[in-house]
């Protein structure tokens, strides 16, 4: 069963995470940094066609799943680790970069997205202070410590946008901050994947207001938009790029790509894939067109990034 092919729970994308790792030992490295709140472990490979501690390659870094209901995007990042391994129809992506591919951040929130709340969001974990014990969870895309609870989030843990108790309170997005710190002398393009509403969203996304990269943050956002679109595959809507704040209509902040950009990743995206008229519950049969789609515009910007990084 391939996890890019439907929604498919946790212990599906693990395993086929597990036999890419033993079928192409010189490529891919598992690596397990941690285990979750609830000790599910944290998973994700490292493929290079050399030798990843050589740090000689810039370094591309996918992460998916933070938010639970998300269920498209588990399937983009195993399309793109499928195609960087298993289809190697394009050689210079694997030549000319070292990838890092984590495709579910948040396994707690996922699976109890499965088993019992079709619509969660955030982690589940609970602390001794407050009200959190009736209302588990933190939204891991306001945790981190990039203007931390200030903008389009709440102190309140019983709301779908609490940004904890501190910023990085949550294993799951310390563990994404370790991999950028560890790999942040060449790590150029970070892509955070989220859903729905076909954007390619870029910082800073708290007060709208544009970074010194802009310029490179938009001309590759353009490319990767473009790259899907000339696909020209059906169903979807024509992706829009810009400022986070601007193009999703309202601000956030202690979110994972003004965390990146703000502590020196040049280039730092929020993918909103595809949710159509069905929003979080996008039908499963698109899965597929959606992880087809989606890696070109990562194929196309990780390219476009070597131009101009
Ligand atoms: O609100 C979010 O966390 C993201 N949208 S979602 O519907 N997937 O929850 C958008 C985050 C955009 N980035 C910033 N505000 N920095
Ligand atoms: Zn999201």
């Amino acid at each position: 069963e391939k996890p890019y092919d439907n929604y498919v729970r946790l212990n599906v994308i693990y395993n086929y995470m597990d036999s890419i790792a033993a079928k192409y030992p010189n490529i891919v490295k598992m690596v397990t940094p941690g285990n979750s709140f609830e000790g599910r472990p944290i998973k994700y490979l490292k493929i290079s066609s050399s030798n990843f501690e050589d740090r000689s390659k810039s370094l591309i870094f996918i992460e998916a799943t933070i938010h639970a209901r998300e269920w498209i995007t588990p399937p983009v990042a195993t399309y793109a680790i499928h195609k960087l391994v298993e289809d190697l129809t394009d050689r210079e992506l694997l030549d000319k970069f070292d990838w890092i591919i984590l495709p579910v951040s948040n396994p707690d929130g996922y699976e109890f997205s499965h088993t019992n709340q079709r619509f969660w969001r955030k982690t589940r974990s609970i602390d001794q202070s407050q009200s959190s014990r009736l209302c588990p969870g933190v939204d891991g895309n306001r945790n981190y410590d990039f203007h931390w609870r200030t903008v389009g989030t709440s102190n309140n843990p019983c709301t779908d946008n609490y940004g904890g108790s501190r910023p990085f309170s949550e294993v799951e997005t310390r563990i994404v901050r370790d991999i950028i710190h560890e790999y942040l002398d060449r790590m150029t393009l970070f892509i955070t994947l989220h859903s729905f509403g076909s954007m390619i969203l870029y910082p800073w996304g708290h007060d709208g207001s544009l970074s010194q990269n802009a310029l490179g943050l938009h001309t590759v956002g353009i490319t990767m938009a473009e790259a899907i679109y000339e696909k020209k595959l059906p169903h979807f809507p024509r992706y829009a790029v810009g400022n986070s704040r601007l193009v999703i209509g309202y601000g956030a902040s202690g979110a994972a790509e003004d965390y990146a950009h703000s502590i020196g990743v040049p280039l730092a995206y929020t993918y909103e894939l595809p949710g159509l008229r069905q929003g979080f519950n996008l039908d499963p049969k698109y899965a597929r067109q959606v992880s087809e789609e989606t890696w070109e515009g990562i194929a196309a910007g990780a390219k476009k990034a070597r131009e101009i990084v």
